[in-house]
């Protein structure tokens, strides 16, 4: 079950992520999100990069595990509150202990505890994420209440092999698995589906699992040629967003999958290169207007 959290005015979630100058992902995309979303985002950046990894050569990275560790302990003297926390790209262990340390500080009741494993993609890791980086987070999604891996990053946890063509029923039993880690919702996405009789292009999916009730949830939508950085962001900012704002678990996930998709076809028709990201500027307003079309299934 989501919990209900809203306890101030303009909800309030603590953003811990990366800040990459260029390339709309991370805190680029998810602050926009949540400010659209009527959502107060506090930033803790991990780290300061000019660009993020994706496609770019020589970018620089400064890592922000000092600041962190200021930061979380002005606003814990402060005593400030906050209705989530949404974790995102961190740069070492010692990062994941201090967003763990935070958690247990700042945790209430009803606090939504929101980590996105950002780990790779495609079956590779990103640039800055080591197999240490990758064995803490094994543990590390134990605190979530809810995760949102990626295939590559839910077969990276379970230490499961990468296939770019794995079938939907392999990744419905790591569901449970995934859960046992820890998080009560799992959130699994970029699942291929299979392709239907009749059409051209595949589809992608996304599945989530409520350990309390044993339900999977299912949203799909076109598969898109195209692989832009960023969409992950873009979908667990909207899906916290969302969830904050009280929605149902499977009508967030229709929104986070209808906002993505839209931003991707609102890219796609252009020559830009993928690793500028998604143009959300384009459709930020759309996160203002009540869902208008809902495709989720129950498929178990
Ligand atoms: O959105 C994923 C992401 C986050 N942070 C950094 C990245 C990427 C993907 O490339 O490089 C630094």
């Amino acid at each position: 079950m989501v919990k209900k959290v809203v306890r101030t005015a303009v909800p309030r979630v603590a953003a811990i992520n990366d800040l990459s100058g260029f390339g709309r992902a991370s805190l680029t995309v998810a602050i926009p999100i949540l400010s659209s979303m009527e959502v107060q985002a506090c930033p803790i950046p991990t780290a300061v990069l000019s660009t993020h990894t994706t496609g770019f050569k020589d970018y620089c990275i400064v890592d922000m595990t000092d600041f962190m560790r200021d930061c979380v302990s002005h606003w814990t003297s402060m005593g400030l509150t906050f209705d989530a926390v949404y974790s995102g790209f961190l740069g070492s262990p010692q990062q994941m202990d201090i967003v763990t340390d935070f958690v247990e500080s700042v945790r209430r009741n009803d606090t939504l505890v929101v980590i996105d494993p950002v780990m790779g993609d495609d079956g590779k890791t990103y640039g800055p994420i080591t197999d240490e980086m990758v064995t803490r987070m094994r543990s590390f999604v134990g605190i979530a209440d809810i995760i949102t891996p990626n295939v590559t990053e839910a077969a990276f946890l379970l230490d499961e092999p990468y296939s770019k063509n794995i079938d939907e029923q392999t990744v419905m039993d790591w569901l449970p698995r995934l859960a046992d880690m820890g998080p009560g919702i799992v959130v699994v996405t970029s699942v291929p589906s299979p392709k239907e009789e009749g059409r051209l292009s595949g589809r992608t999916s996304v599945l989530a699992y409520d350990r309390s009730d044993e339900r999977v949830w299912k949203v799909s939508c076109d598969y898109i040629p195209a692989h832009y950085p960023g969409t992950g962001d873009s979908f667990t900012s909207v899906l916290v967003g969302s969830i904050l704002k009280g929605d149902s678990l499977p009508l967030a996930l229709d929104r986070a999958v209808q906002f993505t998709t839209l931003a991707i076809r609102a890219t796609f028709g252009y020559r830009i290169h993928p690793r500028e990201g998604i143009l959300l500027e384009r459709v930020l307003d759309t996160l203002r207007s009540p869902v208008v079309m809902s495709s989720y299934e129950l498929v178990k």
